[in-house]
């Protein structure tokens, strides 16, 4: 880039009209399609380790219309809105703004999207989502955890018809359950 202009998605995305320098930008092989690994090296944790893996192919390919492994530059606004849409979120929540998300402000961040859920659970979600062990969750896990609750609640729901948090289920129905969200 000319003039050394800092192409660090987290504070571009947050200035509007600079979506095409980040798409450039991200798009290494210049193939016009950003792949999972492009935007796994662009995104950041707030920490440094890689952004998980798992975060980055659920988001990919939510927005990849044709089954191409990758987003054009069109979907590729769509990734970017709901990242940063995320970053707004998690920063909302993370009060002490230690770049982590605690069990007890997690609790807050999901309470606030409408779930209802016991204070062991909670402690199951921090157990099942902290990939670096710190007993709370970086960014991309806060992504995940909320990815992951949100598939499994939409399934459950189908099946909860009136909508009473219980739901009987057969073996194979409970398959097909599971195999919607792995
Ligand atoms: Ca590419
Ligand atoms: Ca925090
Ligand atoms: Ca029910």
């Amino acid at each position: 880039m000319a003039s050394g202009e800092d192409l660090k998605p987290t504070r571009e995305s947050e200035r509007e009209g600079n979506r095409e320098v980040i798409q450039r930008g991200v798009d290494k092989d210049r193939s016009a399609v950003i792949s999972d690994t492009e935007l796994q090296q662009a995104l950041s944790n707030g920490t440094w380790t890689p952004f998980n893996p798992v975060t980055v192919r659920s988001i990919i390919s939510m927005f990849d219309r044709e089954n191409k492994g990758g987003v054009n530059f069109n979907e590729f606004a769509g990734v970017w809105k709901y990242i940063t849409d995320w970053q707004n979120i998690f920063r909302t929540y993370d009060r002490d703004n230690s770049g982590f998300i605690d069990k007890n402000e997690l609790k807050q961040a999901l309470t606030g999207f409408g779930y209802r859920l016991s204070d062991q659970f909670y402690n199951t979600l921090i157990e099942k989502f902290d990939r670096q062990r710190k007993g709370q969750v970086a960014f991309d896990d806060f992504i995940q955890c909320c990815i992951v609750l949100q598939r499994l609640t939409d399934v459950f729901r189908r099946y909860d018809t009136d909508q009473d948090g219980w739901i009987q289920v057969s073996y194979e129905q409970y398959l097909s359950m599971v195999f919607n969200v792995v």
